[in-house]
C-alpha cells in the first residue's frame, strides 16, 4: 500500500479539443512533489490519467488499499476532480486537493468531497500532512502550515501560510520514471512529425498583470542554477530522445545573467535542442535573442494581450505596444517564429481598442496568434474587481472560471465577428505584401468591409 496516489484531472481521449490537438505534456507538478516525498522516504505512486479513462481510475481506486489520494486541479480540470473527490471519498480514501485553482476556491472543494486543500507549492507540506493525515488528528492538521481543512463542526480551518521553497535546487527532478513520458514524446511526434517534452528553470512571475493568476508561487521569482538545469537537460536528450522540447517557465527570458551562463553551460557541453518557450517584450534585446536562437530556440510565443496602449496600461501589462512590434522583428531577424496570445474584451475595450488591435497585428505580422476573450480567474485583481458582474450559470462544480458570464461584456457573436476580421486583415495585409492578385485582393476587401458592418451592428453589452 502507498502513502500517497497522485494524479489529476486531464482525460485527453476524453476532450474533443485536446485530440485536435495533440500537444500533451506531463504534469510537472505532481511529479514534483513524488520525487520529492520518494526522496523523504515516502512510498508514493502516480495515476497519470493523460492516456486513460476515468473508468480506468475508478477501477485503480476500487482494487488499491485505500490511503491518501492527491488531486491537482486546474480551472479547466475542475468538474472531473470534483468527480474523482467524490468517489474516492466514497472508496475510502483520504482526499487532498492542490494546484493552481483549489486555493482560490478553498470552501467550494472542501464542500466536493476534498478532506484538505494544500495552498500553494506542495512537496514540504505534504511531507508534513501524510503524518498528520496518519495521526487522524484535528490537532495534527492545525499545525501543517498552507492547508485548509473542515473541522468538527463544519467550519473551515484555515492554517497559516506556507514559506515557499528557497532553493530549488535541493528538489529532485520531477518522477518521470512514475508516468510513461515516451507515449508523451511519441504521441506528439506520430501528431506533429517531432517529439516534444517540458521542463521549468525557474517558479513564479513577479510581474502583475490583473488577470494573471499568481496562486501558487505567489510573485516570487525563483530561479534553479543554470548547470543543474543543464544537467536535467543533457539527461532528458539522452533518455527520451525528444526531438524539441517546451520550457514550460512563466517567462524564460527574465534574467539575462542567467541565460547567459545557460547557454555558456550548453554551449560548454556541445548541448543544442530546438525549443519553444513564453517571453515578455519587454524582456527581449538583441543580446538575448541572439542567445535563443544560437540555444536552438524556434519559436517565442509572447503575450501581446492588445494593440491598443489603453488596454495594456490597465491590464498593468508593464510593456507597450511598441515593444511588441520591435520584438516580433528582433525574432525575424535573427530566424525565430513567433506566436502572440490576444485578448479581447478586456475591461473597457471600445471598438476603436479592438481596430488599434487588429492594426498591430497586421504591423508586427507575427507567424501565429491565437485570440480569447477574457475571463477573471478567482484570485487575480481582475476577478475581484469584477466579482459583482460575475454570474455563475451552472453550479460550481459543473463550471468553470472561464464559464462565467460578465454583465456588460458584448455578445459571443460580437466576439466572433472580431476574431474573422482579425484574420481577414492580416490575411488581406499578407497578400498585399507579396504582391497578390488584385482579385483576391478586392474579394478579401469585400470580407473586410462586410465584418466590420457586422462587428459595428453586432450586439452592444448585455
Ligand atoms: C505549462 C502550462 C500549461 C501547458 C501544459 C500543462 C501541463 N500538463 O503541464 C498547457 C499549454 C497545456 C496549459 C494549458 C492551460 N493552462 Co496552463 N500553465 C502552464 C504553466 C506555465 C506551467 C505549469 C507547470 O508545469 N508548473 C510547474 C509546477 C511545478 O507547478 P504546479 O503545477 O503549479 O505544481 C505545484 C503546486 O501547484 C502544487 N500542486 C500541484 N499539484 C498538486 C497536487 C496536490 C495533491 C497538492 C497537495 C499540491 C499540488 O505543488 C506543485 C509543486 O510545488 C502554468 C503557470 C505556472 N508557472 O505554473 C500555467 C497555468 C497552470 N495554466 C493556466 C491556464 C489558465 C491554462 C489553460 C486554461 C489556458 C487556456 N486558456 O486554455 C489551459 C488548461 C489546460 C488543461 N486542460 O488543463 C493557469 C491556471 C489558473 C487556474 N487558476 O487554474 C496557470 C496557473 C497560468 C496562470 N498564471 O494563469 N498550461
Ligand atoms: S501574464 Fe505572464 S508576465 Fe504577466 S504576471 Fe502572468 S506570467 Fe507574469
Amino acid at each position: 500500500m502507498s502513502d500517497l496516489l497522485l494524479t489529476h484531472g486531464y482525460f485527453m481521449f476524453e476532450d474533443a479539443k485536446e485530440m485536435h490537438i495533440l500537444k500533451p505534456y506531463a504534469p510537472l507538478g505532481i511529479l514534483y512533489i513524488c520525487s520529492h516525498l520518494r526522496s523523504k522516504g515516502f512510498n508514493v505512486d502516480v495515476f497519470d490519467t493523460t492516456f486513460s479513462s476515468f473508468e480506468a481510475l475508478q477501477k485503480h481506486l476500487q482494487t488499491e488499499r485505500p490511503s491518501v489520494l492527491g488531486v491537482y486541479a486546474n480551472l479547466m480540470t475542475r468538474k472531473k476532480v470534483v468527480e474523482i473527490l467524490e468517489f474516492a471519498r466514497a472508496t475510502g480514501w483520504k482526499t487532498v486537493v492542490g494546484g493552481p485553482e483549489p486555493g482560490a476556491y478553498a470552501r467550494e472543494y472542501l464542500d466536493a468531497g476534498a478532506h484538505v486543500v494544500v495552498f500553494g507549492e506542495g512537496e514540504s507540506t505534504l511531507e508534513e500532512l501524510l503524518p498528520a493525515l496518519k495521526a487522524n488528528s484535528q490537532n495534527a492538521l492545525q499545525k501543517v502550515a498552507g492547508i485548509a481543512f473542515l473541522d468538527e463542526g463544519g467550519h473551515m480551518y484555515q492554517t497559516g501560510p506556507r514559506a515557499q521553497i528557497t532553493n530549488l535546487d535541493a528538489l529532485p527532478w520531477p518522477a518521470r520514471d512514475a508516468i510513461d513520458v515516451p507515449r508523451y514524446v511519441e504521441t506528439w511526434r506520430k501528431a506533429h512529425g517531432t517529439g516534444s517534452l517540458s521542463f521549468i528553470t525557474a517558479r513564479g512571475c513577479p510581474y502583475h498583470c490583473r488577470w494573471c493568476s499568481h496562486q501558487v508561487f505567489g510573485k516570487t521569482h525563483r530561479r534553479r542554477k543554470p548547470a543543474a538545469v543543464v544537467d536535467e537537460v543533457e539527461w532528458l536528450l539522452a533518455t527520451y530522445s525528444p526531438d524539441m522540447v517546451w520550457i514550460a517557465d512563466d517567462v524564460f527570458t527574465i534574467h539575462h545573467g542567467w541565460l547567459r551562463a545557460y547557454a555558456a553551460e550548453m554551449r560548454r557541453r556541445g548541448l543544442r535542442v530546438p525549443f519553444e518557450c513564453i517571453t515578455r517584450a519587454d524582456r527581449l534585446d538583441n543580446g538575448s535573442t541572439e542567445l535563443l536562437a544560437e540555444l536552438g530556440c524556434f519559436r517565442v510565443w509572447i503575450g501581446s494581450e492588445s494593440g491598443s496602449q489603453r488596454i495594456l496600461d490597465a491590464m498593468e501589462r508593464g510593456v507597450t505596444v511598441g515593444q511588441v512590434q520591435a520584438a516580433v522583428n528582433l525574432c525575424k531577424s535573427h530566424g525565430i517564429q513567433t506566436g502572440m496570445f490576444l485578448m479581447w474584451g478586456y475591461e473597457g475595450e471600445e471598438l476603436e481598442d479592438i481596430e488599434a488591435t487588429i492594426e498591430h497585428v497586421k504591423r508586427s505580422d507575427p507567424d501565429i496568434f491565437f485570440t480569447t476573450v477574457a475571463y477573471p480567474i478567482k484570485g487575480t485583481p481582475y476577478y475581484e474587481k469584477r466579482a459583482t458582474s460575475l454570474v455563475q450559470l451552472k453550479p460550481w462544480h459543473q463550471s468553470s472560471d472561464r464559464e462565467l458570464v460578465l454583465r456588460g461584456r458584448r455578445s459571443a457573436e460580437f466576439y466572433g465577428f472580431a476574431d474573422r476580421l482579425l484574420q481577414t486583415e492580416v490575411q488581406l495585409a499578407r497578400l498585399q505584401r507579396a504582391g497578390a492578385g488584385a482579385e483576391t485582393e478586392l474579394d478579401l476587401r469585400r470580407q473586410v468591409s462586410a465584418l466590420r458592418e457586422s462587428l459595428h451592428c453586432a450586439p452592444g453589452p448585455g
